[in-house]
């Protein structure tokens, strides 16, 4: 255990390094054009890599292209996410499990950024992870890890056809998987590390995180604390976004101006996540973001959440400690201690198991 003297040594050099420019490869996101793009499939892959590293160390949000997926596949994801929003809420609320953290989760019961808001994000979302019977060696709650619900199984349920609908999002979910640690490798080669550097971390059981979102026409007011999703950086390694065409999702820079990420058909956003930011000592960024709502849509969106395995210790990469003044900023801690962290403060039903 931490002496509290030594934790808020940690504490005071996070506020310190959130509150300057952190690093010297940091540079200024410029509001013109900020959003990188990356190839996942590119011929070239230490370019990409090369690419990828100013992207991280610059933005922390990049577009993701060639990953192969069709687009036939993200419409089908799309249109079995709207069937399912449309569902009676009665109907909606029986699928869910708030104690491994899996299906539905009601109108503004999340709320990303307690300081600021007054009300839940308001949006609505299904939680899909990995689907691990009761009956198997990896199952434990405490850890979050055991079976998803499915509509279909948990009573009646008015879906077009069920089974299509989990074969869908089992389908997606796997190759967000396979996206993901590719991704994951090519972070490694940015890093000048080993490609397979990472992947022990997500070979076992990763917490890969599947969320539909559906958001509500209602108009954002910052003003008065009421916002689609309050801002937060995310809890892993890296998160892989699908957006539909409505605008919204707005990153905060380094100076603290918000500015736009506007959809890009056939491109994944993705962003990395606080894991990531640790790993490297800050060098690559967990940028905050948060969607607003201009009042004229409902907006829908799927992010995926790649996170390294439950147990995994996360601890400041050697290679990202300088001999100056690069001290390690943040204690090692668990994947799993942070999501757990993270979820307690910002779901109002997670009921976590506590061993
Ligand atoms: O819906 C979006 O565009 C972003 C969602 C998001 O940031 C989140 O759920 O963590």
């Amino acid at each position: 255990m931490k002496s509290p003297h030594r934790r808020n040594f940690y504490i005071y050099r996070y506020i310190l390094s959130k509150s300057r420019i952190k690093n010297s490869e940091h540079r200024k996101m410029s509001s013109v054009h900020p959003i990188p793009t990356i190839h996942l499939n590119g011929s070239d892959k230490i370019h990409e890599a090369k690419k990828l590293r100013s992207a991280c160390t610059n933005v922390g949000f990049f577009y993701l292209e060639s990953h192969g997926l069709s687009k036939d596949r993200v419409d089908e994801v799309f249109a079995a996410s709207k069937e399912f929003f449309k569902l009676p809420l009665v109907e909606k609320q029986r699928i869910s499990d708030h104690e491994l953290t899996r299906g539905y989760t009601a109108m503004e019961e999340q709320t990303l950024d307690p300081s600021n808001q007054t009300k839940g994000d308001t949006k609505e979302g299904f939680y899909i992870r990995q689907d691990i019977p009761r009956d198997h060696l990896l199952y434990n709650p405490a850890k979050l890890s055991g079976p998803n619900v499915w509509p279909g199984e948990c009573g009646p349920c008015s879906l077009s056809d069920h089974r299509r609908w989990k074969k869908t999002m089992k389908e997606y979910f796997a190759s967000c998987c396979e996206i993901g640690f590719r991704l994951q490798r090519l972070i490694a080669l940015s890093l000048d590390l080993d490609e397979n550097f990472f992947d022990l971390h997500f070979v076992d059981n990763p917490v890969a995180t599947l969320r539909l979102l559906h958001y509500s026409i209602e108009e954002s007011k910052p003003e008065l604390g009421v916002y689609a999703c309050g801002a937060h950086s995310d809890f892993g390694m890296l998160t892989i976004l699908l957006t539909d065409k409505n605008p919204g999702l707005q990153i905060r820079t380094l100076e603290h101006e918000w500015i736009p990420v506007p959809p890009r058909e056939g491109a994944f956003i993705v962003n990395l996540g606080d894991l990531l930011e640790r790993w490297t000592n800050g060098l690559y960024l967990s940028t905050v973001h948060r969607v607003i709502s201009e009042g004229s849509s409902e907006r829908y969106s799927v992010p995926f959440f790649y996170t390294p395995n439950f147990d995994t210790v996360v601890e400041v990469l050697e290679c990202c400690i300088d001999e100056g003044d690069n001290l390690p900023k943040h204690p090692p801690i668990t994947s799993g201690k942070h999501l757990l962290e993270k979820l307690s403060q910002t779901h109002a039903d997670f009921n976590p198991n506590v061993q």
